[in-house]
Formats: structure tokens, sequence, C-alpha cells
């Protein structure tokens, strides 16, 4: 696992052309998890070595995970952690500062040390964006959690269970399944909440009457899922499914299109017509969907503003919706990996 982390700053350093006498400094936890191995402290790499700057208290657990490829230089509560990187920077006065986050507040502290201080997350999502076979293994297993906790879900789901209720079983379903954590917090939609997209889970019992949508995703080794299945009950099973129906089509047509290569903006554009052209243009409100890996919303982003390709070898989701404001809303979303070919995640017969 040390050998994958070298090797990914190794690649920073080429694709940034890193010269001698200048750094890069990581304070994002996601990238410190891809680039270090551990989500804390801030990562000081130059060409000839890496250095994590962390807290006293993070360091016996770190030591563990990292091994003999990183430096670390510990600090105890008297100190601060940017404060300490500007003094670090002082010092050794580095000619370029390439950097993926910073505070207003530490982005002019830098600004005093050097002004060549560049940004540096596109090229940092280039590489991201390209899941190797051990994220992909990750990522199948935080979804299959996922898959597994909604078809659960969906057994406990009828008449007088709250949102809540359905919300907190959800959660530990997937706690129990391994998963450390959530990857966000669950959705649960009824009713007229549910042409809300991020709605909150509330009180509210499930009539026998009514429409759900359910949202939710798992983190397994830093990594996360992401799904979201609406369920019909009684009549509203034939009233609104025509609405279901609409998602369903737009996403098909997004699969037909959905490959390494082709431009994110025409597939969410093919998407988008068919909900325009079913009417339902001005009620598809956010985008058709994004990447996932250790970011829940990461690119590439399937949306009319993203103007990249999709990479061969990302997980994207495809999450048409509906959203009919005080009334009703329908989403369906599977997370996807893109590779030669495209294969589901997620996906289950979840209509009987
Ligand atoms: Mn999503």
């Amino acid at each position: 696992m040390e050998d994958v982390m070298v090797r990914r700053r190794d690649i920073l350093i080429n694709k940034l052309e890193l010269q001698e006498g200048s750094c890069i400094i990581l304070t994002d936890s996601s990238n410190l998890l891809y680039f270090a191995g551990v989500g804390v402290g801030c990562l000081i790499i130059d060409c000839d070595e890496a250095t994590l700057i962390l807290p006293k208290l993070e360091e016996e657990e770190v030591k563990a995970k990292v091994g003999s490829t990183l430096s670390l230089e510990v600090y105890g509560p008297e100190d601060r952690l940017m404060d300490r990187v500007v003094r670090i920077l002082s010092e050794v006065k580095p000619s370029t500062i390439f950097f993926d986050k910073l505070s207003v507040r530490d982005y002019e502290a830098m600004g005093k040390i050097t002004s060549n201080l560049r940004e540096c997350m596109d090229t940092i999502w280039e590489m991201r964006m390209k899941k190797d076979s051990y994220e992909m293994k990750l990522i199948a297993r935080a979804a299959e959690i996922a898959r597994r906790t909604m078809d659960k879900v969906s057994s406990i789901l009828e008449p007088g269970i709250s949102e809540w209720e359905l919300a907190v079983e959800a959660e530990y379903i997937m706690r129990k399944m391994g998963a450390e954590s959530v990857a966000f917090q669950t959705i649960v939609a009824s009713s007229s909440s549910s042409s809300k997209p991020h709605a909150k889970p509330s009180y509210r019992r499930i009539e026998e009457n009514d429409i759900v949508v359910i949202d939710l995703g798992a983190v397994y080794e830093s990594y996360r899922s992401d799904m979201t299945r609406t369920f019909l009950l009684g009549d509203f099973k034939h009233k609104y499914s025509y609405l279901l129906e609409a998602v369903h089509k737009a996403k098909n047509e997004a699969l037909n299109l959905l490959r390494p290569g082709m431009l994110a903006r025409e597939i969410d554009k093919a998407a988008r017509k068919i909900l325009v052209d079913l009417g339902y243009g001005e009620y598809f409100i956010h985008g058709l969907g994004h990447g996932v890996g250790l970011d829940i919303h990461e690119p590439p982003y399937l949306s009319p503003i993203y103007e990249k390709p999709i990479p061969e070898d990302c997980v994207v989701t495809i999450e048409p919706g509906i959203y009919i404001p005080g009334m009703v809303g329908v989403r369906d979303e599977d997370m996807y990996v893109v590779g030669e070919e495209v294969q589901s995640l997620t996906s289950f017969n979840y209509l009987e």
C-alpha cells in the first residue's frame, strides 16, 4: 500500500513538472488519503521526499499506517497545523508552491514566502478520477453495502413507519455490514417532501398511499457509495408510475451513451432531452450524475457545465429526477464503473 502512495506522489510530481526547490502542499483530507494513506495533517512533497506534518495525538496511529515512505513531523497542542507549515516553508523558501486548498489566511501567509502560488486541483483530479483495481474493489464493496441495505430497507417500508425510523434503520444496517460511516446523511422523503432532492427525514409516518424517495450511501475503507430508489405504495403505484417510467427512460438513454471519451455534458443533455420532450424539463433541477470515490461528489460531473470527457476507469452515478414543487418527486440513481464496458454496481430488481 505504501508503494502505491509513493507511485502516486511520483506521478503528481511529474505531471506538475515540479522543479528542485519547489514543493506541493496538500491539506484536503481526501487528497491526503490518496497521496499519504491517511486523511490528517498537511503533506509537503518536494522532489526528494514527502513530509507529513501532523498533531502529536495522531502520531501513533499514523506511524503504523504510513510506514517508512513518509517522514513525519509532529507538533503539540501549543501549535497550529498551518502555522507550523508556514514556518517550515519560510525556512525552505520554495520558489513555487503548488497547493490543493488553502484558506485565505493561509494563502496570504504563503504569499509572503513566494508569489508563485499555484492551485493544482485539476491535475489531482486527473489522477483521482481514474480508479485503480484496488480502489474499484473498495468502491464496489461500499456499493454492495448500499445495495443490500436498500433491499433490507424496502422490506421494512410499510405504512406507519416514519421517515426518521427508516433513515435510522438504513444507517444501522449499513454500519452493521461494515460501513465505517454513512457517505452522507440518509435521505428519506415521503409525500410532498419527495419534491425536495435533499429533504431531511422528518417524523412523518408513511401512509397507505404514498411515495418514498430513499437516497443512501456507505463509506468503506474511505471510499463512498450512493444510490437512490423511489418506492410507490398503494394507489400511488398507478398514480405516479408514469413519473418513474420517465426517469427510467432518461436513465437508459444516458446508459446508452455512457462510455470513456464521451463528453459528460452530452450525456446530461441527451437524458435531459428525454425529460424535456415528455414535458418535465423544468422539473429536472440538478445535474444527471457525478463521480464517486473518496468524495461523494467529485469529477467527472455529468452536468451541462462540465466541459471534459468521461475518462476510462471512473465511477459515476446516473440519477435523473423529476421534482414538482409542493406535490411530488421521483429519482432513480445507480453507480457505474466506466471501463471498456459499463458495469452497474448497485442495480437490483426492486420492483419485485
Ligand atoms: Mn448522488
